[in-house]
């Protein structure tokens, strides 16, 4: 082969090595004395990518040349974490790109910790689909992610005198060797302006919108390769961009300063991420993003259609498009437009393609997060899809009259339009009508849903509805975050548990071997141990590697009780203070997670934590016992050195609220026992680690709805509840504030009047459980034993599960294996 074929595909550690320099030669433009650890960080960067090339374009054009069965998952949120280390664990390189690097005198760890994430999701919704993205190109299924290029992700979380201060998250400040700008196939998206009807040349009835003005999205490539096989899927993410030749040309001739500005408007969509998860505004730009991306993906999938010569009446059989919330719900009514007035189908043609491509994965139970948008909002922007959801609306409500003669109330419950007063598109409800599969996250989450929101779209359609419980990629939060676990694991069982969880079964035979628990536990207090220096070196507190790290990870909201976890604290440092030589198991609190930068309320939680641990870590009556930490700008980056150094996982959200989290199964599988709630699930990660081994309280899902329906009364507890009242009192006596006792008062206020979340309710059960944790923790023999069964049990919440499931119930598509010779 030819020398420069040789360095950009070759994988011996010579051969990375001599690529590595010449990448740092040819691309940063450096040699190694002047260069800095971002440039060898890049070079590295392009040296992993040239190899992920010759995989990726293999995969392309295979699925081309077979036209293959792919999905298309749609999301407006992908919070990939970074890529170099991935891709070094699925190209099985991981360990010789180290020797290669430390042979030039440089260390791996220094440069993997130089790659800016990209964050452009939010929490649980983003980072499922980058775990599902990872699963599908593991499991050689054909798909593209589609979504948006935000220019600021999620923000940066500073605290400043222990506030949430963000700043704008300029991901793409260095450089991004990752993606592959497509220009060429670049789209327009029509926006604004009127409909008008007319007769085509054959006589027709036609609709043409004629739009106030036109974005072009430009495709944003990056290839994302599986484990240990030769499939790399495609990320393609949308950049919004003028189409100059529209504003230029067409209507500002002689405007020019007014054409700059539409150009800056028109790139304003795909600016910033929306920061908030789990709430729906509706602001005009956050629709304007999701028909931008959706309009952009459908316009693609047809162009590949086209580009396979399959005629546009296969559309269903050529794609599946699982939407990802209600976020790209506006893409049943975009692919109807599509195929009526754009390639001139009738319009039972097109519902028959629509309601066979679409399935719909809802997240949340929250009414806040339901999305809504206000009539005049839509008419304004998208004129045509509104007139096309009144058609499908139509249609739908007539299916519902004859379903239901004598139930005109089901009409308005049903109505993609709410009427109840000012006048709403109901996303939910167009997903359901459009889509021919309805999912839940976890099996709790798909009951309520079924009894609840979509009650009655279940009973209409029951056969479209499905649990499909979520799963995390054990590559990334297992091998890459947790090599030294891995290592054990592998050296007992072998190597085939990274691709089939399931086999991590076989632990359990080892759960009495006193060299494995020896060896399990050795692994966590040496990882804790390196997060007690890193919080040493960055928050200046020392803490104690040998007490028992409790993490609670995830965005703040009041639904998943950080501040629960808070009176917790509280009133254990009440007992030291009434009792300083008290005996009490050695903790370490940590939080991490950033909070809207809209909701007060949160906020409030964090300073609140920032509060309570300021005192408690400077108080010499607690003597190390108890150390509170709020550890700033949680990511996907910071999460995978979270996870393996926790001893107990707080999912603690009030049962009915958390849709499945995925948080508990990444901690569960790196060996940390779990506190929580009958809720998402974790009712399904107790069930399979043995309810002996998982730590369980508060209210079912059930006694809480019991609860609210009696009349439930916050203020009751507190007055009945001495060591509740006792932390609610300092609280508010403003210890922890020095003195200003206003500053809680309006999260204390909520808790004792209103208390949506039931903290109280849940308090004493909390509190008993967490004390028996610490007794537990005691008794390491007993804890180690527990700790091994979770890891050993945790298969089902593999991500290749949940995929595959996807792919057999609904998606109906197998693997695509990708040859390539050597
Ligand atoms: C909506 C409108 C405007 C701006 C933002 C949004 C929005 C963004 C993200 C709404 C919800 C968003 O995410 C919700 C979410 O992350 N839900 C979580 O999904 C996880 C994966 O299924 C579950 O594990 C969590 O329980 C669920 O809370």
């Amino acid at each position: 082969p030819v020398r420069v074929e040789d360095d950009r595909t070759g994988l011996n550690i010579e051969t990375l090595k001599r690529a590595f320099l010449d990448n740092l030669f040819y691309i940063q433009g450096k040699f190694p004395d002047i260069a800095t650890q971002n440039d060898y960080y890049m070079a590295l960067a392009y040296t992993v990518r040239d190899r992920l090339l010759k995989r990726w374009l293999k995969t392309a054009q295979t699925y081309t040349e077979q036209g293959s069965r792919t999905v298309c998952y749609l999301s407006a949120e992908f919070l990939l974490g970074p890529h170099l280390g991935k891709n070094l664990i699925n190209l099985g390189i991981y360990d010789d790109v180290q020797q290669a690097m430390e042979e030039l005198g440089l260390d791996l760890e220094t440069l993997l910790e130089q790659e800016e994430e990209p964050g452009l999701g939010n929490g649980g919704l983003g980072r499922l689909a980058a775990c599902y993205l990872d699963s599908m190109a593991t499991l050689e299924i054909p798909s593209i992610g589609y979504g948006i290029r935000y220019e600021y992700g999620i923000f940066e979380q500073d605290i400043r005198d222990g506030w949430q201060i963000e700043r704008s998250d300029k991901w793409l400040r260095s450089g991004y060797p990752w993606e592959v700008p497509r220009p060429e196939w670049s789209v327009p998206v029509k926006i604004g302006g009127h409909t008008e009807q007319y007769t085509d040349e054959r006589g027709r009835f036609r609709v043409r919108w004629v739009p106030h003005h036109v974005v072009m999205g430009v495709p944003h490539d990056t290839p994302l390769l599986g484990y240990q096989v030769n499939t790399a899927n495609t990320l393609r993410l949308w950049r919004a961009e003028a189409a100059e030749s529209f504003d230029f040309d067409a209507f500002n001739s002689g405007d020019y300063v007014g054409a700059v500005h539409e150009k800056m408007v028109s790139e304003n969509i795909s600016k910033v991420l929306y920061p908030n998860d789990n709430i729906s505004q509706g602001k005009e730009l956050r629709l304007l993003q999701q028909i931008f991306f959706v309009s952009c993906s459908l316009q693609d999938m047809i162009r590949i259609m086209e580009g396979q010569k399959i005629p546009l009446e296969k559309f269903h059989e050529k794609f599946v498009v699982q939407m990802n919330d209600t976020h790209p719900a506006i893409a049943v009514a975009e692919l109807m437009r599509l195929l009526i007035d754009d390639h001139c189908m009738t319009w039972d043609q097109a519902w028959g393609i629509t309601t066979r491509t679409f399935a719909y994965t809802n997240h949340t139970l929250l009414p806040e997060a339901l999305e809504r948008w206000p009539i005049a909002l839509f008419k304004k922007l998208l004129p045509r899809h509104l007139e096309l959801i009144y058609e499908i609306n139509q249609r739908f409500l007539d299916d519902v009259r004859i379903r239901y003669p004598e139930q005109p109330q089901m009409l308005s419950q049903m109505s993609i339009i709410d009427e109840s007063g000012e006048r709403y598109v109901r996303m939910a409800h167009l997903a359901c009508v459009g889509s021919m599969a309805i999912n839940g996250v976890a099996a709790l989450h798909t009951e309520l849903l079924k009894q609840g929101v979509l009650h009655d779209f279940y009973e209409m359609y029951p056969k479209k509805f499905n649990n499909k419980t979520n799963g995390v990629t054990p590559r990334r939060f297992m091998v890459l975050s947790n090599p030294r676990l891995s290592r054990a694991i592998t050296e007992r069982i072998g190597p085939n548990w990274v691709k089939h969880l399931d086999e991590l079964k076989k632990l359990e035979s080892y759960v009495d071997d006193p060299n494995f628990r020896q060896e399990f536990r050795q692994i966590k207090f040496d990882i804790k141990q390196e997060l007690a220096t890193y919080i040493q070196q960055n928050y200046g507190v020392a803490i104690n590697p040998n007490s028992l790290f409790d993490i609670q990870a995830k965005r703040i909201h009041e639904y998943k009780r950080q501040h629960l976890n808070a009176l917790y604290i509280v009133t254990l440092y009440n007992r030291i203070k009434a009792n300083p030589n008290i005996e009490i198991t050695p903790r370490t609190f940590l939080f991490g997670g950033k909070a809207a930068p809209g909701y007060y309320t949160a906020k409030l939680i964090i300073k609140l934590i920032n509060a309570i641990g300021d005192v408690v870590n400077r108080d010499p009556d607690v003597r190390d016992r108890l150390k509170v930490l709020f550890l700033k700008d949680y990511s996907v980056k910071f999460a995978q050195r979270i996870y393996p150094a926790a001893d107990l996982s707080e999912q603690i959200s009030t049962a009915g609220k958390e849709a499945s989290g995925t948080g508990n199964m990444k901690f569960a599988m790196n060996g940390a026992l779990t506190i929580g709630t009958l809720d998402g699930a974790n009712i399904e990660i107790r069930e399979e680690v043995g309810e002996e081994n998982f730590f369980l309280f508060g209210m079912t899902a059930d006694e809480v709805y019991a609860r609210k329906a009696q009349g439930y009364n916050p203020y009751d507890y507190y007055q009945s509840n001495s060591e509740l009242k006792l932390a609610i009192d300092r609280i508010a006596s403003g210890f922890f504030s020095h003195g200003d006792r206003k500053l809680f008062q309006p999260l204390l206020d909520t808790l004792m009047h209103r208390d949506d979340y039931m903290l109280f309710a849940d308090y004493q059960a909390y509190i008993d459980c967490q004390d028996y944790v610490g007794q537990v923790f005691q008794d390491v023999d007993r804890w180690t034993r527990m700790t091994i069964l979770n890891v050993a049990r945790m298969g089902k919440f593999s991500s290749d599960r949940a995929i595959r499931d996807y792919c057999e119930d609904f998606w109906k598509i197998s693997p695509v294996p990708i040859e390539i010779e050597e």
